[in-house]
């Protein structure tokens, strides 16, 4: 029998582990992620390559709404590593949120470190991945947040529910390429093969048998949660004679939204219902990139949907056809029709009085390298910029820094707005001097509570491209985007104020814009970026710094014990 003191021990010693964080109003669930490198093959070809317990996608995690989630990340590899729950909003904890030198330093070989994921409202699909060089390549996985006990879908519930995560492979070394690309200042290798489930599918060779196979029933109802893991492509995905429904995206319900295709960010997910409505038979679902330049892995990747039943399988199942590589319209289109819920039980919450105006700039930029020896356009060097800026990261963490008074770690004058406005989709050619950035580690200081909007204005330096964003610690709401160079009196007057969707990625369109707003009612500091793996290589990124409020929950947390140092 426990005595009571027995139990308040315990008690005690719970709250210890978790540092003081406690579930909104859900449970405390348990993981142990094991990082080592683990020897797997793909296209006939063998690498070792970092996973967590030696799988690849890596593990599943599953919770319900209000949930903490504690993971012990244990680093038995013999490379730094951090791990970021991705679209997981930490509410006031962002010491668990792990971009590299923004909120932690890294895991060292041989240590551990204990995190806390923090969920809200968040429900939905969700994912983690490796927030340090270009380690996310093979560590991620799915993060599945179910509604509470005892509450449902606002859909009609599936028959099975199924992670489809979309990724890809490079035959090299990830650490390498990136290495390589950042020495010689030109573009990296591009991937062998996208994946599906960690397999590049029939197509490919020494593929044949390890493709995945989705196992239907006529008449029954799937919902597919689509992950976009891909490190630098943003990808169609399409099921040969089946139009799917969208639900979700970002762990947040939408509108069902039906579509013969969908595109999708990396950083991004997307939840679908799948009805097995076609004669029973194989087909084909399968994704491939929506890309604008020339250098990209132009490869498919093919999954099958597999009908039980008595029939004779074709020797081949249909393959569906998808936009063109370069229809920015159809990836546009598709983005452009996701709409919130807006329902009484899942209502928006779309910020009105906006006290905060932030126009960033986001562009690939050029350096001149010494005897034009970089192997960018022009012989010079590829870069990023937000607003100019091409954020060089600190040796030791901004949160870091933030907490403790810091100083000479970054300034605090990233600008609300570009240094000077310009003809942002003009003809620029590569030799303009506006094509060169500036470098910088700076932070923009957010009030409490402070209520933003944002405009991205993507500019046409070096062609100009889409750009995935991707900011931490929120959720935003995308309420408007075009074309062109934003326009203050023209283009506020259409924004989506009723039922604008909810995400925590967002690709603005190539040569075009796109608003967001969001209330900065989470303290901390959080990082902002591309989420094309060589763009934030490049420099594409910077830091918010949100600052605490005055109530006693309106403050960060303090620190866990265990935080790796530098
Ligand atoms: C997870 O661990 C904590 C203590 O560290 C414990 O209180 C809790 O019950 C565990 N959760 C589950 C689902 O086992
Ligand atoms: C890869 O490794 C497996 C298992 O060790 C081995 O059977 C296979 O021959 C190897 N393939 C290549 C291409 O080296
Ligand atoms: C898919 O949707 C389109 C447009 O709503 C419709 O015309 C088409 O018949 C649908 N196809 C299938 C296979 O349900
Ligand atoms: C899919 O990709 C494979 C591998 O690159 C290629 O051989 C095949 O032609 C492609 N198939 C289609 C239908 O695009
Ligand atoms: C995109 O949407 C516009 C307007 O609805 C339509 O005219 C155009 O055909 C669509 N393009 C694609 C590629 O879907
Ligand atoms: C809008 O925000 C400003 C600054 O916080 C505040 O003074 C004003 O009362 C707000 N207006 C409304 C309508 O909420
Ligand atoms: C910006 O440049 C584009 C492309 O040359 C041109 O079509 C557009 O008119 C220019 N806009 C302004 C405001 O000068
Ligand atoms: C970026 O900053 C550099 C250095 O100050 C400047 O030369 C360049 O013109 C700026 N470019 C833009 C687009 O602001
Ligand atoms: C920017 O930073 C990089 C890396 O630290 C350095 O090599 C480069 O010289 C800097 N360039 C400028 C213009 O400050
Ligand atoms: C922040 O906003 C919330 C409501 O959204 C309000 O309850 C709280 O009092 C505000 N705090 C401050 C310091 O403005
Ligand atoms: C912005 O839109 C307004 C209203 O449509 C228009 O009068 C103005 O010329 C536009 N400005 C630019 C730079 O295109
Ligand atoms: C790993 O991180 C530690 C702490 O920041 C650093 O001292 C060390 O140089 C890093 N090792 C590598 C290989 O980057
Ligand atoms: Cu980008």
């Amino acid at each position: 029998m426990l005595s009571t003191s027995m139990l308040l021990f315990l008690c005690f010693i719970g709250i210890v582990l978790l540092g003081g964080v406690k579930p909104s109003h859900g449970l405390v669930r348990n993981y142990t992620f094991e990082l080592t490198n683990s020897a797997h093959s793909r296209l006939c070809t063998n690498k070792t390559m970092l996973t967590i317990n030696g799988q690849f996608p890596g593990p599943t995690i599953y919770a319900r709404r209000g949930d903490l989630v504690n993971v012990v990340v244990i680093n038995s590899a013999d490379h730094n590593i951090t791990i970021h729950w991705h679209g997981v909003k930490m509410p006031r904890y962002p010491w668990s949120d792990g971009p590299e030198f923004v909120t932690q330093c890294p895991i060292s070989p041989g240590t551990r470190f204990n995190q806390r994921i923090v969920l809200s409202d968040e429900e939905g699909t969700l994912w983690w991945h490796a927030h340090s060089d270009w380690s996310r390549n093979s560590v991620y996985g799915a993060l599945i947040i179910l509604p509470p006990r005892g509450e449902s879908y606002p859909f009609r519930k599936p028959y099975h529910e199924v992670p489809i995560l979309l990724g890809d492979w490079f035959n090299r070394d990830v650490q390498e390429i990136m290495e390589e690309f950042l020495a010689s200042g030109g573009d990296p290798e591009v991937s062998d093969s996208f994946l599906i489930n960690g397999q590049p599918g029939d197509l490919h060779p020494c593929s044949k048998q390890d493709i995945f196979r989705l196992k239907v029933e006529s008449g029954k109802t799937y919902l597919l949660r689509i992950v976009n893991a891909v490190m630098n492509n943003i990808m169609f995905f399409k099921i040969a004679n089946h139009n799917v429904t969208v639900v979700g995206t970002d762990a947040a319900y939408t509108k069902p939204l039906t579509s013969d295709y969908i595109a999708i960010s990396p950083g991004q997910t997307i939840d679908l219902l799948l009805v097995a409505n076609q004669p029973p038979s194989h087909y084909y679902m399968a994704s491939r990139a929506y890309a604008t330049g020339t250098n990209f892995d132009s490869t498919n990747t093919t999954a099958i949907l597999e009908y039980a039943g008595n029939y004779t399988p074709p020797a081949s199942p249909a393959f569906p056809s998808f936009p063109p590589f370069d229809s920015t319209a159809a990836s546009h289109n598709f983005t452009t029709q996701l709409r919130s819920l807006a329902s009484q039980k899942y209502p928006v919450d779309v910020p009105k009085n906006v006290t905060d105006t932030l126009f960033f700039t986001l562009s690939m930029n050029l350096r001149p390298c010494a005897n034009d020896s970089c192997a960018g356009p022009n012989s010079e060097r590829l870069l990023a910029s937000v607003n100019n800026v091409t954020l060089q990261l600190p040796r030791t963490d901004f949160l870091q820094a933030y907490y403790g008074n810091i100083n000479g770690v970054y300034t605090t004058d990233f600008p609300d707005n570009p240094p000077f406005p310009f003809n942002y989709t003009g003809d620029w050619n590569l030799t303009s001097p506006l094509l060169r950035p500036q470098n910088g580690t700076s932070v923009n200081v957010l009030d409490f509570n402070a209520t933003v909007e944002l405009v991205f204005q993507g500019t046409s330096f070096v062609g100009g491209i889409g750009h995935p964003m991707h900011l931490h610690g929120y959720s935003f709401y995308v309420v408007g985007s075009g074309f062109g160079n934003f326009n203050w009196t023209r283009d506020p007057l259409n924004y989506n104020l009723v039922d604008p969707p909810l995400m925590e990625t967002i690709a603005v369109p190539r040569n075009g814009w796109t608003a967001i707003r969001f209330k900065a009612n989470n303290p901390g500091v959080w990082f902002m970026h591309c989420h094309f793996e060589r763009h934030v290589s490049w420099g594409m990124g910077m830091v918010f710094i949100v600052k605490d409020g005055p109530g006693l929950d309106e403050k960060m947390l303090p620190p866990p014990p265990d935080m790796p140092l530098c």
